[in-house]
């Protein structure tokens, strides 16, 4: 997106510094915002993931509220600001991203009263009876509210967000407008887009083709599903594992007619509860792999590794059927990417009725992941799907994923501003 419209990237990273992006042909400019050990355990590990990301998922029971870890979240908030007051020019747009710089538009707002404050907030946003468990609900929703526009995916999460804000600080809403301090924030649900263009693209080149019978020469004759995911408790691993699991045991009529690819890319394994969702998988992974596979067939191939985006895009152009199941998700990018890939407009995708994405691609097959019943029906449904059903389904998810893609996406903010 940044390609397209110019303008600094500010981000963590190190080594300090500014760099233009990309360096033979420079569209923008990337500055590092290096953090200290004690930044990154407290801001990141601490209050952004290990407290507001839980709360944002519904799941009250993992989160941790410390006053020391939000204490050093403010000031990494206030960092940010800093940094992009001293690039900005007078007339220039800010743009704040995600749960982790929820108080930077508050500090850019108090230096410029009058600049064009944007925020997109990545994540769902909770009913206000989990939000308000909060200690600093406050100050988030003041930090927030200090933009002239807030943008969710999806209209449950900006229906949250406003009868929290209406609830908690007594603003006033009136459609899409809500008003508190002498201000007005305007709340829109548009779900992000991806760079279609590009996946198609790759998916089309002999490269991708290569890989993909190398693959499928692999796997053998069985239906072959995908998952990909970063490794998260959030996205429902070890429950789809189950579902397949029930599926296995109870019909066995399946049992050697498919294989399941789950690519798991490491993520946070600093914090705790990740490397504890780790070894769950590990094991429930052994456990179907030794109570199902024979001399010749494996149920689930575990790949717990990162790999680049052109071996992504050649796994979704090789496999009949996505597997996307989280138990909450604010969009999900992966079942987007697969549509992308699916040059042959053919391809199944069981959605979770809890991924923000279930709302713009209601032709996959949805799905409850909190039941392995549920989970093991769907697969049952995509594995038997006739082609001509898979082909309307996925044209019409292709259609979508095309016409909303990023550069959709990122005019609706940046022209659509008040
Ligand atoms: C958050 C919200 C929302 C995964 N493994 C590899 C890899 N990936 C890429 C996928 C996809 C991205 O990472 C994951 O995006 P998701 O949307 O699925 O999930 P989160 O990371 O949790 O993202 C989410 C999103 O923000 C955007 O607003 O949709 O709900 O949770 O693009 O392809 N990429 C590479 N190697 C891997 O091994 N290169």
């Amino acid at each position: 997106m940044l390609e397209q419209v110019g303008g600094v990237w500010i981000a963590w990273g190190e080594p300090a510094g500014k760099f233009a992006v990309p360096p033979r042909k420079p569209r923008f400019e990337l500055h590092h915002l290096p953090l200290t050990l004690e930044q990154m355990r407290k801001f990141y590990q601490g209050f952004s993931n290990g407290a507001l990301w839980p709360l944002c998922h519904y799941f009250l029971g993992r989160v941790r509220y410390d006053g020391a870890e939000w204490q050093v979240y403010e000031g990494v908030n206030q960092q940010f600001a800093q940094s992009a007051l001293a690039e900005a020019h007078a007339n220039d747009t800010f743009w704040v991203h995600d749960y982790h710089l929820a108080r930077t538009p508050f500090y850019i707002r108090q230096q410029r009263p009058a600049a064009r404050l944007l925020f997109f907030w990545h994540i769902p946003f909770p009913p206000v009876d989990i939000f308000r468990t909060l200690p600093w609900r406050r100050q988030l929703l003041e930090g927030l509210l200090s933009c002239d526009l807030i943008g969710f995916h999806i209209p449950d999460y900006a229906r949250n967000f406003t009868a929290t804000v209406v609830e908690l600080l007594g603003a006033q809403a009136d459609g899409e407008l809500i008003h508190y301090a002498g201000r007005s924030t305007r709340v829109i649900a548009r779900p992000i887009g991806i760079d279609y263009a590009a996946i198609d693209h790759e998916a089309r080149l002999p490269r991708t083709e290569a890989r993909v019978q190398r693959l499928r020469e692999a796997i053998g004759a069985g239906t072959l599903i995908v998952g990909v995911e970063r490794m998260d408790y959030t996205k429902g691993i070890v429950e789809r594992l189950r579902g397949i699991e029930y599926l296995l045991e109870q019909h066995p009529v399946w049992r050697g007619k498919f294989s399941l690819i789950q690519i798991v890319t490491p993520s946070r394994l600093e914090v705790e509860a990740y490397r504890l969702k780790k070894r769950e998988i590990d094991e429930t992974v052994g456990r179907i792999n030794g109570r199902f596979s024979d001399d010749i067939w494996i149920p689930i191939r575990y790949l717990h590794r990162a790999f680049s985006p052109s071996e992504l895009i050649a796994y979704f152009r090789s496999a009949d059927i996505a597997l996307v199941t989280p138990l909450r998700d604010g969009l999900n990018l992966v079942a987007k990417e697969y549509a992308a890939a699916r040059i042959h407009e053919d391809g199944v995708v069981i959605l979770s009725e809890f991924a923000g994405v279930a709302y713009q691609l209601p032709e996959a097959l949805i799905t409850n992941p909190y039941s392995q019943e549920d989970v093991a029906t769907a697969i049952a449904q995509a594995l038997r799907m006739p082609k001509p059903e898979q082909h309307w389904r996925m044209e019409a998810m292709r259609n979508r994923v095309k016409a909303e893609d990023i550069t959709w996406w990122s005019r609706e903010f940046l022209e659509g501003l008040i």
